[in-house]
Order: structure tokens, then C-alpha cells, then sequence
């Protein structure tokens, strides 16, 4: 069978789907593009001196490391002079990235997490890259934060590329979500995980159980069932994975399966993870291929975001799991 590259599958959703505007589909295939300019990157690690702090911080009060920076710069050159932006917004960044002004401006706004869980690159573990794709509002041509406030559900592309033993690209249109594996003899991302879906039943759970004390009474609750096991009220064995990078840990459920948590985790804030660029991208992602994201609460695709780096409670993966969650905050 001839292999479909990234290329040829968006060409074939264009036509076939009609979800996917000449403009959308450049977009995509240009920050695709981009990620595997990181991955090479990060591939290169201690032999590029790319490993390490950058020295400086970032809107989050972390940090940066240098393959931070140089995620964001790579993502920020790639995708400014194509034509499809308005406007970028990026977890690295205070404040939205404006188009320079030599360049078009097209009708979409690209968020991201240029290197999710970038404390694992020193010790060699998995990191990604998240992006999520919104409309500009009609007629704006200098988007300012407010037009990228957008709740989740307006989101018309969002994604992930996972640097572990593969790099892998995992996108949704709003048609399902499809995952593409880097041939790097190519250079191509070729479609090796069509179609891919959230197992209903699971028995395993991600979270950082170092918080356990913060978490709120349902979550106390939900985790003290799984950790009773088959003679807890449950019924079955659980097993355990936390990875430290968000997308790796929604790659592992998208494959094989799972529930993932990150709750509130201190009076100071609702959670550590991010809304725009993190949770709304997975939650777009899991939703479409079976499986539910909420913040515990309620859906994350309908959260109205306030401001551009707000933070939420996350429980994303299997449906049975998640609504356990759900109704464990509701009693
Ligand atoms: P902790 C990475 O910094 C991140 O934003 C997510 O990718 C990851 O799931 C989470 O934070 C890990 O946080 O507190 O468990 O190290």
C-alpha cells in the first residue's frame, strides 16, 4: 500500500472533507514543518549544546530552557511570513506575537507550547510541542488578546508532536484524529495511526501524586479507588504513569488508553496547565476520538477563557473514567 504522508492526507481532507481551506492546510503543514526543524534540535541534544537553562524566564516565572527559546524562535520564523496568520500566542511569550508588517496577514491565530514538559530534555524523556488553531475574528487584522479569548470549541485544528523513540504528529480538523511518524530518511510525517481512539475502559491512570495533599475531597476520593484496587469498590487493578510532559501523557491514552489528572493543586491557583495552549488543544484532540476532557467540572471546550495565560484543572481520557470524576464533584 502506498504510504500517505502528511502532505497528501491534508490535500485529500481539503477535497474530500471541505474542512480544511487552502490556508488552514498551508498553516498546518508549515508548523509540521517546524517541528521537525525542533526535533532535529532535540534530537542533537548535548552535541548541540542546545541542553540546559537558557538564563532567562518566562510569563510563567519558570525557568527557560535553551531548546525553549529555541522551539519558540523556530516556531515564531516559520510560521510569521506564509500568510495564513493574524497572529501567534505562545506560552514562551508575555504578551501575542504581531505579524511583522512586510509580511500578509491571513484569518487564523496559532497558540502553542513550543516545548511541553521541557524539564525532561536534560534527563533524555519525552517533550512535545502543542499547538491549537482559532479563527481571527472577522475584520481584525492587529489581534490583541482579547481575539484569542476564544473558548476551545472554536478551535478548527489543533495537534501535538511528541519527540520520544519516534517523532509523531497527532492532529485533529474536527474529523477524527490521525497520527503521523517522521521518516527521517524523507523527511516526511507519514500517516501511521489512522483513526485513532480513546479505549471507553481503562486501568491506568497518570498523575503527579506528590500534590495529593492539595487535592480537593472528589479527586481524594477518585484516586483512593483506583488505588484500592480489584477489592476496592472499583473492582479492578489499576497501574500508574506520570511522564511530565502533558503530551505524552495524552499520546499514551490516545494509543493505549488511560485517564490523566492534574488537578487544583493550591489555594493559589485552579491548576497548573495551561488553557489556551495545553489543555484546550488535547481536549479538542481526545474529544474527537472518543474520549472526554473537563476540568472536573465542566467541559474545557466551554470554558471562556479570561486571560491569555490562565490555568485549569485538567481530567482528559477514557469517558467511563472521566465522568466517574465528574460525578464525584457533583455529590
Ligand atoms: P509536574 C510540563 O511542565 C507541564 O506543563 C505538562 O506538560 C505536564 O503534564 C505537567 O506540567 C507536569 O507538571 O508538576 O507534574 O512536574
Amino acid at each position: 500500500m502506498s504510504r500517505i504522508t502528511l502532505s497528501r492526507f491534508l490535500i485529500e481532507q481539503q477535497r474530500s472533507a471541505n474542512l480544511l481551506p487552502a490556508e488552514l492546510r498551508f498553516l498546518i503543514e508549515t508548523v509540521a514543518r517546524a517541528c521537525k526543524a525542533i526535533s532535529h534540535a532535540v534530537n542533537k541534544g548535548a552535541l548541540a549544546g542546545v541542553l540546559g537553562e537558557a538564563g532567562t524566564g518566562n510569563i510563567q516565572g519558570e525557568a527557560q530552557k535553551k531548546l525553549d527559546v529555541i522551539a519558540n524562535d523556530v516556531l515564531l520564523e516559520a510560521n510569521e511570513w506564509g500568510g495564513s496568520l493574524a497572529g501567534m500566542a505562545s506560552e514562551e511569550m508575555d504578551l501575542p506575537y504581531a505579524i511583522p508588517g512586510q509580511y500578509p496577514k491571513g484569518a487564523y491565530l496559532l497558540l502553542f507550547d513550543p516545548l511541553d514538559g521541557s524539564s525532561n530534555i536534560d534527563v533524555n524523556i519525552s517533550v512535545g510541542t502543542i499547538f491549537s488553531v482559532l479563527r481571527c475574528p472577522d475584520g481584525v487584522t492587529e489581534p490583541t488578546e482579547a481575539d484569542f479569548l476564544q473558548p476551545g470549541s472554536r478551535q478548527v485544528a489543533a495537534g501535538y508532536t511528541l519527540y520520544g523513540p519516534q517523532t509523531m504528529l497527532v492532529l485533529t480538523v474536527g474529523n477524527g484524529v490521525n497520527g503521523f511518524t517522521l521518516d527521517r530518511e524523507t523527511g516526511s510525517f507519514v500517516l501511521t495511526h489512522p483513526g485513532m481512539q480513546v479505549p471507553a475502559e481503562t486501568r491506568e491512570f497518570a498523575i503527579n501524586m506528590s500534590n495529593q495533599r492539595h487535592w480537593e475531597a472528589p479527586v481524594q476520593r477518585y484516586i483512593g479507588e483506583l488505588l484500592a484496587g480489584a477489592t476496592g469498590p472499583r473492582g479492578k487493578d489499576y497501574n500508574m504513569r506520570c511522564v511530565g510532559a502533558m503530551a505524552a501523557e495524552v499520546h499514551r491514552i490516545l494509543v493505549r488508553g488511560g485517564v490523566f489528572l492534574y488537578p487544583k493543586d493550591g489555594a493559589e491557583r485552579p491548576g497548573k496547565l495551561r488553557l489556551l495552549y495545553e489543555a484546550n488543544p488535547m481536549a479538542f484532540l481526545v474529544e474527537q476520538a472518543g474520549g472526554a476532557a473537563t476540568d472536573g467540572r465542566e467541559r474545557i471546550l466551554d470554558i471562556v477563557p479570561t486571560e491569555l495565560h490562565q490555568r485549569v484543572a485538567v481530567c482528559l481520557g477514557a469517558r467511563e473514567e472521566v465522568d466517574v470524576v465528574t460525578r464525584y464533584h457533583a455529590a
